[in-house]
C-alpha cells in the first residue's frame, strides 16, 4: 500500500470536496476540491521543472494559500520539503543550502531580492521566486498546468521534509521527518483532539515550523473542518473572528496577547470548543487569568520538531496548569533515572538529523528512545511536568533560540573578548535574549546599538539580544566552564518579570 501522507490526506480531500478549506481574510475561499487541485498543478509544475521524486525543495516565503499548495505538492510528489522561517537572512540560508544541497530554492521576491549576492555566487543551484497572490506570474504558470492525479508511491520511511532545528554546537541541524511520522501524529491528534468538519480552526502561526505546518494544518485537513487563515497573529483580528470559530492553537504568547484586549471576554469564545497551546512553556499566571475571562481552560501540550507532538493535556479530562498532560496513542515515554530528561520512542520520532545518520548516539539511547533534553517528572498515572532544560536553549515567542550561534558571532567583535548568551523571563514572549559581554580592553569601547546593528547583518531579529550587560568576567566553574544557571538567576529580573511564575 501506498505510505505516502498524501494518500491519507487525499482520501480525506475527496470526501470533503465540497467544504471550505481555507477562508483567507479578504474572504477569499478555497474549497477542499480546489487545495487539492492546486496541489495537483503544483506537482506538475514541479515535474516540468525535473524535481522528482527524492529531490529537495526548500523555501523560504510569505504564509498564504500558494505556499501552503506547494507543500503538499512536495509531498504528492515525493519530493522532500524544506520550510525556512521568513526572518533568517543570507548567512543562515548560505548554511542551509550547504548542508543539505537542495534541488530547487523557492523564494518569496523580497527575499529573491535580499539573497541576490548569495545566489549569483550559487549558480548551480535552481532558484525561484513566488509571490503570493494569482496575479503573481509564476503562480498564473502553475494554475495553467494539469491537474497531476498522481500520489507517488512512498514507504513509510520515506522522507517527507526536513525542519531545522537549534543544535547543540551553535548550528541548526535538520531533523529527518517521514511520512510515518507525519501521519502517525497527525491521526492521533485528530483522534484525541476530537475534530470534526464541523469545526473552524483559528490559524495565525507561521507555516515554516511544526507547530503551524504539521499539527495546525494536518488536524484541519484530516476532519475537513474549515481554516480562517491568517497571514501573522494580531489580537484584535482574532478577536473578531473567535466567534465564529471553535478551535485555537497558538504559543503561549497568543494567549497573553488576547488577554491584553479589552474585547476578549467570554462572550466573543461562546462558540469555541477549545484552545490548545504549545512550543514554549504557558504560565499558570496565564493558564489562571485565562480560565478566570473566558472559563476555558487551556489544553497545553507538548512536543518538538524532532518528534512533533509527545504529550497532550486531555480534552475529556482534568487539563492542569503547569502539567503538559498524557503521552499520545502509540507514544512512549520515560524519566531518566539519572538526569531526569524525557526520553520518547514511537511512530512519530525522527530517524535523525540530515548528514548525521550514522552520529546520533548522543541522541537515541541503546534501545531507541529519543533524548528530549528536557528535564521532567512522570505521575504515577503517566502524567508529565516538565521543569526546564538541560541545554541552555532558549525559547522566545515559540521560537527555539541557541546562544552559541549568537556568542560566536558577538565573539568576534572587535573590543569584545567574551560574551554569555542567555534567556530571561519576559511577560510578551516568555523568555528574551540577553547578551553579557566582557571587554577586551577593560571598558566598554562599542555602543550596543552598533553590536545590534552587526549581529543584524547575519543573525535572524528575533534571534538578536533585547539587552547588553558588560562585566569584567564571566563566572566559571572550576571546568573554565561559563555558569550559564547563576548568571540567568542574577538577571531574572532585567526584563522586568519579578514574581516566580
Ligand atoms: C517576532 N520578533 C521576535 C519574535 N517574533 N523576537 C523574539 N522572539 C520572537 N518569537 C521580533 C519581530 O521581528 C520584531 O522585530 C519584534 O520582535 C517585535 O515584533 P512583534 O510585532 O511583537 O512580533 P510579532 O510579529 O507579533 O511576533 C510574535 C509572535 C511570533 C509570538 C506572534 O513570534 C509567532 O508567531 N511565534 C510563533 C512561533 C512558532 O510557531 N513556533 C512553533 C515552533 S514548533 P523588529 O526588529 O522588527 O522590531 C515547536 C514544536 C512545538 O516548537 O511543540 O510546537
Amino acid at each position: 500500500m501506498n505510505k505516502n501522507f498524501y494518500h491519507t490526506l487525499n482520501e480525506k480531500f475527496l470526501i470533503h470536496k465540497n467544504q471550505i478549506c481555507i477562508e483567507e481574510i479578504s474572504g477569499r475561499q478555497w474549497s477542499y476540491q480546489k487545495i487539492n487541485d492546486l496541489a495537483g498543478r503544483f506537482s506538475s509544475f514541479l515535474d516540468s521543472l525535473g524535481i522528482l521524486k527524492g529531490s529537495k525543495v526548500m523555501v523560504q516565503l510569505e504564509k498564504s494559500v500558494f505556499s501552503i499548495a506547494l507543500y503538499l505538492g512536495c509531498l504528492k510528489s515525493g519530493i522532500i520539503y524544506i520550510p525556512l522561517n521568513t526572518a533568517y537572512t543570507s548567512n543562515e540560508i548560505s548554511y542551509f543550502i550547504n548542508n543539505t544541497k537542495p534541488d530547487l530554492l523557492v523564494l518569496s521576491p523580497d527575499k529573491y531580492t535580499e539573497h541576490d549576492a548569495l545566489l549569483s555566487n550559487l549558480k548551480e543551484l535552481k532558484s525561484i521566486s513566488m509571490g503570493n497572490s494569482s496575479e503573481d506570474n509564476l503562480i498564473r504558470q502553475i494554475i495553467d498546468k494539469d491537474n497531476n492525479l498522481d500520489i507517488v508511491d512512498l514507504k513509510e520511511d520515506d522522507i517527507a521534509s526536513i525542519i531545522f532545528t537549534s543544535g547543540t554546537t551553535g548550528r541548526s541541524k535538520g531533523a529527518i521527518i517521514s511520512h510515518k511520522n507525519l501521519s502517525s501524529n497527525a491521526i492521533s491528534l485528530n483522534k484525541i483532539w476530537e475534530f470534526t468538519y464541523e469545526d473552524v480552526l483559528l490559524h495565525a502561526l507561521p507555516i515554516y515550523h511544526v507547530h503551524g505546518l504539521f499539527v495546525a494544518m494536518h488536524c484541519a485537513f484530516l476532519s475537513g473542518c474549515k481554516i480562517f487563515f491568517f497571514e501573522k497573529f494580531s489580537p484584535s483580528e482574532i478577536v473578531n473572528y473567535l466567534k465564529f470559530s471553535t478551535v485555537m492553537m497558538g504559543v503561549p504568547t497568543f494567549y497573553s496577547r488576547l488577554l491584553s484586549n479589552d474585547q476578549f471576554n467570554r462572550e466573543v469564545c461562546k462558540n469555541m470548543r477549545v484552545f490548545i497551546s504549545g512550543s514554549a512553556p504557558l504560565t499558570d499566571k496565564v493558564f489562571l487569568e485565562f480560565y478566570e475571562r473566558t472559563k476555558h481552560r487551556i489544553l497545553e501540550r507538548y512536543g518538538m520538531s524532532e518528534t512533533g507532538m509527545i504529550t497532550s493535556n486531555p480534552l475529556n479530562g482534568e487539563r492542569i496548569e503547569g502539567t503538559v498532560g498524557y503521552p499520545l496513542p502509540d507514544v512512549k515515554i520515560r524519566e531518566n533515572k539519572e538526569s531526569g530528561i524525557i526520553e520518547v520512542k514511537g511512530p512519530n520520532v525522527f530517524k535523525g538529523y540530515w548528514g548525521m545518520e550514522e552520529k546520533m548516539k548522543d541522541e537515541f539511547t541503546e534501545d531507541g528512545f529519543f533524548t528530549t533534553g528536557d528535564i521532567g517528572k512522570i505521575d504515577d498515572d503517566g502524567r508529565l511536568t516538565l521543569f526546564g532544560r538541560s541545554s541552555d536553549m532558549i525559547i522566545s515567542g515559540g521560537y527555539n533560540i541557541y546562544p552559541k550561534e549568537i556568542e560566536l558571532l558577538i565573539d568576534e567583535i572587535e573590543g569584545i573578548k567574551e560574551s554569555a548568551v542567555i534567556g530571561c523571563p519576559q511577560s510578551d514572549l516568555g523568555e528574551a535574549v540577553l547578551a553579557i559581554l566582557v571587554s577586551d580592553k577593560g571598558i566598554k569601547t562599542i555602543q550596543d546599538d552598533t553590536i545590534s546593528e552587526i549581529l543584524l547583518k547575519s543573525l535572524a531579529n528575533y534571534k538578536c539580544p533585547s539587552k547588553y550587560i558588560w562585566m569584567e568576567d564571566l563566572p566559571r566553574n572550576a571546568m573554565g566552564k561559563v555558569q550559564k544557571k547563576s548568571l540567568r538567576n542574577e538577571h531574572k529580573h532585567i526584563f522586568g518579570v519579578n514574581n516566580e511564575q
